[in-house]
């Protein structure tokens, strides 16, 4: 990979690039350094399928990276290259490279923080308080000074007509054993796509999210509190509820994404008023439709990721990546479970979000 590094503007010695295991789209790797005290970095090849002006999504990520910094600055908080990431760039002065093969490489500082895949009621807090101030740091950005790095990201009615797709063209042949279970997803599509209704009304803003609200996107400290958030390709405007239900998707559920006992998979309600309580609180911005929608927005996510998924496994698995060949099929499943365990506890959640 040496031709790779060699075009970032890279001031001390490095280590050999090592593959992490994060994330299903970019592949990711940890550069280390080899001097003491020196800086380390993280390289990323970008899937310029799914991203497919490279060029928006980096001058994209720049705008929010500097956004941000700027107002950490101005608020004096310390140790500011850890609260936010930092983009290093070629030698020319350019946010990407690509290499021989036409790939597109990316490099940011490396933040020493932890990625959790579960957490505790307090650090969800925190993380709540944490994604809550994102957004109002990013609020007063224009939405022109973005791009969509993919148009439709978030609209559930565009994602129901890609799986109504996959149907049609059945690529891989899995149409027939799957038919329930198509059908399950079809006959919710109307109701679930009750945000972007209130939007064409004009009853819903839209404001700068960051799309990706995984709860490994977000980087812990030692002694548990928030550092950063991270993995920035997806910001662009949308809904602030689908920014609270993906969080919840992913922490407020006592299973992962692709849990294939589906009765493990129960919606961890701590959790859920823990991030609530913190998002709340630094959300001071949120409408009173937008703050009756949160717990709709958990439903939304899991049953919008769910068809995600099943469009994916019945196209042949060209987008995410998969470690065996049912990957898919098995996420669908669990975010069809995680959905039904939200249902029962919409009224809970209601009266939880009414509380504060
Ligand atoms: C993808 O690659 P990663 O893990 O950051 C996907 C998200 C999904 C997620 C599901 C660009 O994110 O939208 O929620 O997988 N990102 C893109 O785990 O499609
Ligand atoms: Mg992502």
């Amino acid at each position: 990979m040496s031709p790779i590094l060699s075009q970032f503007a890279i001031q001390s010695p490095v280590g050999d690039p090592r593959p992490l295991k994060v994330g299903l789209i970019n592949d990711s790797y940890v550069v280390p350094a080899l001097q003491e005290g020196a800086p380390s970095y993280f390289l990323q090849k970008i899937n310029h399928h799914v991203f497919t002006d490279v060029e928006a999504l980096q001058r994209n990520i720049a705008v929010v990276t500097d956004h941000i910094r700027e107002k950490l600055r101005a608020q004096g908080a310390a140790d500011v290259d850890r609260r936010v990431l930092r983009l290093v760039p070629t030698r020319t002065g350019k946010l990407y490279c690509q290499d021989e093969a036409g790939d597109y490489w990316r490099m940011y500082l490396w933040i020493d923080g932890r990625s959790l895949e579960t957490i505790s009621a307090e650090s969800a807090r925190w993380t709540g308080e944490a994604f809550g101030q994102f957004q109002q740091m990013l609020s007063d950005l224009p939405a022109e000074s973005l791009t969509e790095s993919i148009p439709n990201f978030h609209n559930v009615g565009f994602r129901v007509q890609q799986l109504q797709e996959a149907v049609t063209a059945d690529a891989a042949g899995r149409v027939a054993e799957q038919k329930s279970l198509i059908d399950t997803l079809l006959s919710r599509a109307e109701e679930m796509c009750l945000v972007q209704r209130l939007y064409q009304e004009g009853k819903l803003p839209k404001r700068i999210n960051h799309c990706d609200t995984k709860v490994n996107n977000v980087l812990f400290d030692t002694d548990g509190s928030v550092l950063c958030i991270v993995d920035l390709d997806t910001v662009m405007p949308g809904f602030v509820v689908s920014d609270f239900g993906d969080f919840m998707r992913t922490a407020a559920s006592t299973a992962p994404e692709d849990e294939p006992d589906l009765d493990n998979i129960h919606v961890r309600m701590d959790i859920f008023e823990a991030y609530a309580s913190g998002y709340l609180k630094t959300a001071t911005f949120l409408t009173p439709l937008e703050k009756k929608l949160l717990p709709f927005g958990c439903l939304m996510m899991s049953y919008m990721q769910a068809v995600r998924f099943l469009t994916d496994y019945l196209n042949g698995d060209t987008y995410y990546k998969i470690q065996y060949p049912q990957h898919n099929l098995v996420r669908t499943k669990a975010q069809v479970r995680l959905l039904e365990e939200q249902c029962k506890v919409l009224e809970q959640m209601e009266k939880i979000i009414n509380r504060y």
